[in-house]
C-alpha cells in the first residue's frame, strides 16, 4: 500500500527488515541507495555550537544540561562575525552545510533570536545550506527562520515515544512532533533522527523509524547518532553500540526512508574506517567533519579526507535540488504576539536523571567551597 507515493510500512515489516541477516540487509539497502542517490557523494557538514551549556532540560544523554556536572566549556551566544568566520573555514574544507546548535529548551522572541536570524541570513549568502537546532519553535518563529534563508530545521525524536519517557522528563514527545509540524508549515526542510545506544530495545528503534515513515513527506534528513557517553550525564555508563548495530540501523533507515538523507552523525570516534565504509555502502549520505561535534570529540579532518580518498567518495555540493531558499527581509518584523503556545512539562521522575542531578549539585558545592578557600 502507498500513501502520497510512499510505501506505508507496518512496524512488523520494519522489524522483519531490521532483523534480516546483515549481509542481505546491507545489499538491499545499497540497491535502494543507488536508485535514489549517487553513492559516491557524501555531504560534509559542519556543526557550530552557537550557544553552549546551561540548558534547563534534563535530556539524559546531553552534556549541556545545566543540572549535570560535566567538564564542558560553555559560551554565551556567538557573534554573527564569529559564525561567518567559522562557516568560511568549513567551506574551505569542503563543507556544504552548516548546522547551528543552541542549548535552549525553546526559542524566545528576544534579541538572541534576532541575532540567530542574522547568522542564518549571512550563511545563506555564503551559498551553504543552513540548518538550525534551537529547541522547540512556534509556527511564527519557523516562518521567520524560513524568511531569513534557513534551509533545514533539526529536531530529533531521539527514540520511540515509549522510551523517550525514560530519558527526558522536562518535555513531551508530542511537543517534538508539534515543532516538526511548525517547521513544515513554514516550508522548511525537516532534519529529524535519533540516538542509538541509550539502553533502548530493538523495538524502540523500529518504533522510531515507524514514526518517521508515517510522516508525509518523510523528513528530508535523518541523522543517526550513536550515544557519546559523557561523564556526569545519567547515561555515562552506557557501553558503546557495536558497529553492526550502527550499520543495521543505517541500512534499515535507508530502505524505509528511501528519499531521505541519512546522516552518520555522533559516535564516529568509536568506529574504524572499515565500519564507516560499511555505513556508506548501506546508504549514509553525510558526516559531520572537524574535530568537535557540539561539545564532544569527532575524528580529525585529515583522517576523513584519507577515508574519502581511499573509498573514492566526493563531497556533495550545496542545494543539489536547486532549492536554495530566498531571503525575505520580513524576517526582521516583530513576532506575532497573539501566538501563545504552552510547551508541556511532564515532570515525572527518572531515577538515573535524579541521581546525576544530585551528584551535579554536590560537585557544584564542592567547587564553590574550593574557590572560597583559594581566595
Ligand atoms: N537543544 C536543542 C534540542 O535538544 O533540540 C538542540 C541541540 S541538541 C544538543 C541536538 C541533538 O544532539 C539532540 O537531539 C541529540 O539527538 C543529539 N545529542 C546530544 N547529546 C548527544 C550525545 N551525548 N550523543 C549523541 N547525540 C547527542
Ligand atoms: C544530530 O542529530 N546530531 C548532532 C546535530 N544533530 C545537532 C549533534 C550531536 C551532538 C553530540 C554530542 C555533543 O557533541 O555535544
Ligand atoms: Fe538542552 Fe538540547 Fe541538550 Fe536537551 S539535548 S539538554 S534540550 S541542549
Amino acid at each position: 500500500m502507498e500513501k502520497q507515493g510512499l510505501k506505508v510500512w507496518s512496524k512488523e515489516e520494519i522489524s522483519t527488515l531490521y532483523h534480516k541477516p546483515l549481509i542481505e540487509l546491507i545489499f538491499e539497502a545499497a540497491k535502494v541507495h543507488r536508485k535514489y542517490n549517487d553513492p559516491r557523494e557524501v555531504q560534509i557538514s559542519k556543526l557550530l555550537s552557537i550557544k553552549t551549556d546551561g540548558c534547563p532540560e534534563d535530556c539524559g544523554y546531553c552534556p549541556q544540561a545545566a543540572r549535570y556536572h560535566t567538564n564542558i566549556e560553555g559560551n554565551s551566544l556567538m557573534s554573527v562575525d564569529e559564525v561567518v568566520k567559522l562557516a568560511d573555514q568549513a567551506k574551505e574544507m569542503g563543507s556544504s552545510r552548516v548546522c547551528m546548535g543552541a542549548a535552549w529548551r525553546n526559542v524566545k522572541d528576544d534579541a538572541d533570536f534576532d541575532q540567530v536570524l542574522e547568522m542564518v541570513k549571512s550563511v545563506n549568502k555564503m551559498d551553504m545550506e543552513v540548518c538550525c537546532t534551537l529547541g522547540m519553535i512556534t509556527e511564527n518563529q519557523a516562518h521567520r527562520l524560513a524568511d531569513a534563508g534557513l534551509y533545514a530545521y533539526n529536531h530529533n525524536l531521539d527514540s520511540s515515544e515509549e522510551y523517550y519517557k525514560e530519558i527526558i522528563s522536562t518535555r513531551g514527545y508530542q511537543d517534538r512532533l508539534q515543532t516538526i509540524d511548525n517547521a513544515r508549515k513554514a516550508k522548511l526542510t525537516v532534519c529529524s533522527g535519533g540516538i542509538i545506544g541509550m539502553g533502548e530495545s530493538d523495538v524502540d528503534r523500529i518504533s522510531m523509524l515507524h514514526t518517521f515513515s508515517i510522516m508525509r513527506p518523510h523528513p528530508e534528513s535523518v541523522p543517526i547518532n550513536s550515544l557519546v557517553a559523557v561523564e556526569g550525564t545519567p547515561l555515562e555508563e552506557q557501553s558503546p553500540v557495536s558497529i553492526w548495530d550502527m550499520v543495521r540501523m543505517i541500512a534499515t533507515t535507508r530502505i524505509v526512508l528511501p528519499h531521505s538523507s541519512v546522516r552518520l552523525s555522533a559516535g564516529r570516534t568509536n568506529m574504524n574506517d572499515e565500519g564507516q565504509a560499511l555505513c556508506f555502502l548501506a546508504g549514509a549520505n553525510s558526516i559531520f567533519a572537524g574535530d568537535k561535534l557540539l561539545t564532544t570529540p569527532n575524528p580529525e579532518f585529515n583522517g576523513d579526507l584519507e577515508l574519502f580518498n581511499n573509498l573514492g567518495l566526493v563531497p556533495m555540493k550545496a542545494y543539489k535540488k536547486g532549492d536554495k531558499p530566498e531571503i525575505n527581509d520580513r524576517y526582521k518584523e516583530k513576532p506575532n504576539t497573539s501566538e501563545k503556545i504552552k510547551w508541556s512539562r511532564p515532570g515525572h521522575k527518572i531515577a538515573r536523571n535524579e541521581e546525576a542531578k544530585q551528584v551535579g549539585k554536590e560537585k557544584k558545592i564542592e567547587a564553590s567551597q574550593k574557590a572560597c578557600k583559594a581566595k
